[in-house]
């Protein structure tokens, strides 16, 4: 049975970023928030804080730690979002790119950057993003999207989350595709269309990998505020090296376990979510 209707997959395809309500059960939430409790208290070496000042609140995050956490893995495997991002991807297989939390401390002045995540992966395709936030959060409290610039067809330097945000890489061509520096959305806010949405608990945003989004509102946050991201791929997606400054480790890791330009999305790192029980 389709879990999306066809208004809201027409929806996801023309703005690059919808919101779903209540797709996800409260007990998904519990289980994230338990999975980012022991996240913290034993996290990976890809953890950091994108505060640079000490002893003030911060912004933090960890990645690539589905199969560190078993809540995460269970998320990941067992939730509905493959099922959602094949029906808006209209894909007949989903592998799993990257899991990511972010936690925002009540108080915390870092944000972030306006970007799009295709290019801090070394892979290109249909890509969709799950951005599942764990607290009732505003819209001014989360992440913006720029509408359409999925469709913009361009492709913009990575972004630092650390304060300062600072541009990654150098304007180049790199394996037929032009990277260029990031517009400045927030000195011309006037020129976009923003999507911004309140959400419950079990509400989410799904959006393209392609998707501008950051912190749109210079509000601090009153609560502590944390949401669970996860980047899922479609059958077309394939390995893309484009360069050292994608994404830090995760590259070598990529080269280590043998993957080559060009290889489909598949194997140990990236495995299958749907169908499911394959
Ligand atoms: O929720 C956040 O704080 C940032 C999310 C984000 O930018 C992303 O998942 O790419």
């Amino acid at each position: 049975m389709s879990m999306l209707s066809v208004k809201e997959i027409e929806n996801y395809k023309s703005d690059g970023a919808i919101v779903l309500r209540k797709k996800f059960d409260v007990s998904w939430i519990k289980k994230l928030k338990i999975g980012i409790k022991k996240d913290i208290k034993n996290p990976s070496s890809r953890f950091k804080s994108h505060t640079l000042q000490k002893n003030i609140p911060a912004y933090l995050e960890d990645y690539w730690t589905w199969d560190r956490i078993p809540e995460f893995k269970d998320f990941v495997f067992n939730s509905p979002v493959s099922q959602i991002a094949s029906e808006l991807m209209s894909a007949k297989k989903v592998n799993l790119l990257m899991d990511n939390w972010f936690l925002r401390e009540a108080g915390a002045k870092s944000s972030t950057p306006f970007h799009h995540d295709i290019s801090y992966f070394d892979v290109d395709g249909t890509i969709c993003i799950l951005w599942l936030p764990l607290e009732p959060t505003g819209k001014d409290e989360g992440v913006a999207w720029v509408k359409g610039s999925h469709l913009w067809n361009k492709i913009f330097l990575r972004v630092r989350f650390t304060d300062g945000h600072k541009v990654e890489g150098k304007k180049s061509i790199i394996n037929g595709k032009k990277y260029e520096s990031p517009p400045d959305i927030l000195g011309n806010k006037n020129k976009y269309e923003f999507l911004k949405w309140d959400c419950e608990l079990g509400d989410c945003v799904m959006f393209d990998i392609r998707t501008l989004h950051g912190t749109l509102s210079p509000s601090v946050p009153k609560k502590t505020l944390s949401r669970y991201t996860l980047r899922v791929a479609k059958e077309d997606t394939r390995i893309d090296y484009v360069g050292d400054w994608t994404s830090f480790n995760y590259r070598k890791a990529m080269q280590d376990a043998g993957y080559k330009n060009g290889d489909i999305l598949g194997g140990s790192m990236f495995p299958q979510l749907w169908p499911k029980n394959i």
